[in-house]
């Protein structure tokens, strides 16, 4: 047997036995590669996450919303630094990830391309968004890589409450006047599609979750992960009285699952390539709070130097 293949079947045997693969183990190319590309890309969602919110932040309706608002905001900062500190353990340089957001070849998840026209936009983000980045890392908490499964329990925690805060402005709103209600239902019939395109396409039109599956660097297929979601929201979004805007959606006995309609995926894949509607000012704004944020990160250094040199 080679050095290689030797090395191979103990990575293998380590995942199939449930166990993590650590910073220093060995590991194939490709699962480093494809861990990279996946911790990135969920580390840049959680960064654009603030953007369709953050407008908000000045307009939130009481200072309790505000306040909540301000810490869902930079909970997501948080879980972006942590998932770009998960990146790097695999070799991944902070800078390149950085730069490649800004300057628009990095992919983030098309729900943060959207922009938040009301206030109950605020609450679907979190609500539907965040709801499905829970069911989505849920099941990635037991991912193979110690590292981002670590992270993941913590934001899993933090995601909680982003969800549970989201529910409650659309629960007051669905129960207040005719046009509070009629501006819950339209933020649910505007975030409802791009929550669902949040676990990626089928899987048969998938081009990692076989081997990510194989690996354990995803632990559920994209399609069970979307009918969970689906199977907790239908019935407390009608429990609410609002509507679903998919009138296909239907309990089915034998699946014991709603049955929901198809999605266009050709134009959730020109989305991902072209980017969705605010992708350019998404992207300037990043870029702009890079540029004036740069004072931060010196005077970060230049502390951290003078702590290195006293000690
Ligand atoms: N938008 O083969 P697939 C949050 C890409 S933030 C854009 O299934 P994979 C929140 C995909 O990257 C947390 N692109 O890929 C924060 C791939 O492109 P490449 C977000 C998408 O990786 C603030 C290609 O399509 N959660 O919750 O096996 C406010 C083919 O897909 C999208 C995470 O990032 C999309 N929606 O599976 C509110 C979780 N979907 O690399 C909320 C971690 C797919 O071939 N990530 N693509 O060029 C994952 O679990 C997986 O990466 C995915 C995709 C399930 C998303």
């Amino acid at each position: 047997m080679s050095v290689d293949h030797a090395e191979l079947v103990h990575f293998e045997g380590t995942i199939n036995q449930g166990l993590s693969i650590e910073p220093d183990d060995w590991m194939p190319g490709r699962y480093r590669q494809s861990l990279v590309r996946m911790i990135s890309q969920h580390a840049h969602s959680e960064i654009m996450g603030m953007y369709p919110e953050a407008n908000w932040i000045s307009q939130a309706p009481s200072l309790r919303r505000k306040i909540a608002l301000l810490a869902k905001i930079q909970d997501e900062a948080a879980h972006g630094l942590y998932l770009y500190s998960a990146a790097e353990t695999l070799g991944a340089q902070r800078s390149k990830n950085e730069s490649e957001l800004r300057n628009g070849r990095a992919k983030y998840s098309n729900l943060m391309d959207n922009a938040a026209t009301s206030w109950a936009d605020v609450g679907a983000i979190a609500w539907l968004g965040d709801g499905a980045g829970i069911v989505n890392q849920v099941s990635l908490q037991d991912n193979s890589y110690g590292p981002y499964a670590r992270a993941l329990q913590r934001i899993c925690q933090e995601e909680s409450f982003h969800q549970r805060q989201g529910y409650e402005i659309i629960a007051v709103l669905a129960k207040g006047s005719a046009a509070q209600k009629e501006m819950a239902q339209s933020a649910i019939d505007r975030w409802w599609i791009p929550s669902l395109m949040m676990f990626g396409p089928p899987d048969s039109l998938s081009s990692h979750s076989e081997q990510s599956l194989r690996w354990r660097i995803k632990c559920e297929p994209n399609e069970v992960l979307r009918q969970r979601f689906v199977d907790d929201l239908v019935p407390q979004i009608v429990d609410l009285g609002l509507n679903l805007p998919d009138e296909t959606i239907k309990w089915n006995d034998t699946r014991q699952s709603y049955d929901y309609g198809e999605i266009d995926w050709q134009h959730f894949k020109d989305l991902v390539s072209k980017g969705g509607f605010q992708r350019a000012e998404r992207l300037e704004a990043r870029t702009n709070a890079w540029y004036e944020g740069a004072w931060v990160r010196e005077a970060a250094l230049a502390r951290n130097n003078q702590l290195r040199k006293a000690s």
